[in-house]
């Protein structure tokens, strides 16, 4: 193996470290940090992902509350909840946690939200915003992989950076906050002809699709930064990339583990935006 690792899982502790000390601050101030934490339904993957997040407010200080509803809710029934918590003084950050059973539209849900409690940045208001480079919250996964590209010491000013996957969560919002730092930026899809020579060009190379091991060692460019935000469960229980791990990690000059990659680094990126919006609403 050639590759360095990189570390989500400590960099993540750091990040959440700096959050902390912020929340401190703010209680000797008189403000606490609230976070609500909605989940629907009984997706297992969902389940672990929201026990993280509010293990992770332990961590920082910020209070968490959960909202666990039935598979059978309605979407009234949860659009009254994300109203209710949009007025409720004690919470600052709202978090629906995707994806919701298929009677609810997820659209409704995110428009429904405050754009000041919006942590995920999900909301047409803080998109727009981050379009245009003047925003209070980046969308925590993309986020989270600026951070670990960041730790490796190497500029994106000027790199040829590719992502693949422009799903509204990743995708997209990754290729705009990689476009910001002055990468020349170019998205991949199910559509794109010729992937494996696409992503050879990659000095920067984000893999956001949902398929087990599809990047290979073969379609890497020697010493490149690669970041695998895919999470999938094999048969056998195991967690896995979108990235072949044991052949691309020969060939990238450092690379993101799954576990331990850019998982732990959507929470941090989340307790962060969390106290940015007790702020906001403090201050
Ligand atoms: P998604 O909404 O399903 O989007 C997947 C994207 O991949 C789509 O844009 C799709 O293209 C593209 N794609 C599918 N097959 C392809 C192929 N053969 N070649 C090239 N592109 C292909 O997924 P997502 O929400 O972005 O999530 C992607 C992965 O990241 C999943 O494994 C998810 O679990 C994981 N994830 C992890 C974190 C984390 O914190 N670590 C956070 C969010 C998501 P089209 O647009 O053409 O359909
Ligand atoms: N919905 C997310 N849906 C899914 N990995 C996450 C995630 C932690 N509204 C909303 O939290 O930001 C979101 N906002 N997402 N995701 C995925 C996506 C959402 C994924 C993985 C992890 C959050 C995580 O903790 C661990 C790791 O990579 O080390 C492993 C966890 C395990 O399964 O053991």
């Amino acid at each position: 193996m050639t590759a360095k690792i990189i570390d989500g899982k400590r960099i993540s502790a750091e990040v959440k470290a700096r959050a902390a000390e912020e929340v401190k601050k703010l209680n000797e101030m008189g403000i606490s940090v609230g976070l609500a934490v909605v989940i629907v339904g009984n997706n297992p993957a969902s389940r672990i992902y929201v026990n993280n997040k509010k293990k992770a407010c332990e961590t920082c200080g910020i209070i968490s509350e959960e909202y666990a509803l039935p598979e059978e809710t309605t979407e009234d029934e949860l659009l009254e909840l994300v109203h209710s918590l949009n007025n409720k003084k004690e919470i600052n950050g709202i978090l629906v946690q995707l994806p919701l059973p298929k009677q609810i539209d997820e659209k409704k849900i995110i428009a429904a939200i405050s754009p000041k409690k919006d942590v995920d940045a999900f909301h047409a208001i803080n998109v727009g915003n981050i379009m245009i480079g003047d925003f209070d919250f980046l969308p925590c996964t993309p986020s989270g992989c600026m951070e670990l590209i960041q730790s490796t010491g190497v500029s994106i000013e000027g790199k040829r950076c590719v992502v693949v996957g422009r799903s509204n969560i990743v995708g997209k919002p990754m290729a705009m906050l990689l476009l910001h730092k002055n990468g020349t930026v170019t998205i991949c899809h199910s559509k794109t002809k010729e992937l494996g020579e696409i992503c050879r060009t990659a000095d920067i190379l984000v893999a956001a699709v949902g398929r087990p091991k599809m990047i290979t060692g073969d379609m890497i460019k020697p010493g490149a930064v690669v970041i695998d935000v895919g999470m999938n469960r094999l048969p056998n229980g195991k967690l896995c990339g979108d990235v072949d791990f044991d052949s691309a990690s020969q060939v990238a000059g450092y690379i993101t583990p799954v576990p331990g990659g850019v998982g732990p680094m959507t929470i941090a990126t989340l307790m962060q935006n969390t106290v940015t919006a007790a702020k906001i609403q403090n201050m």
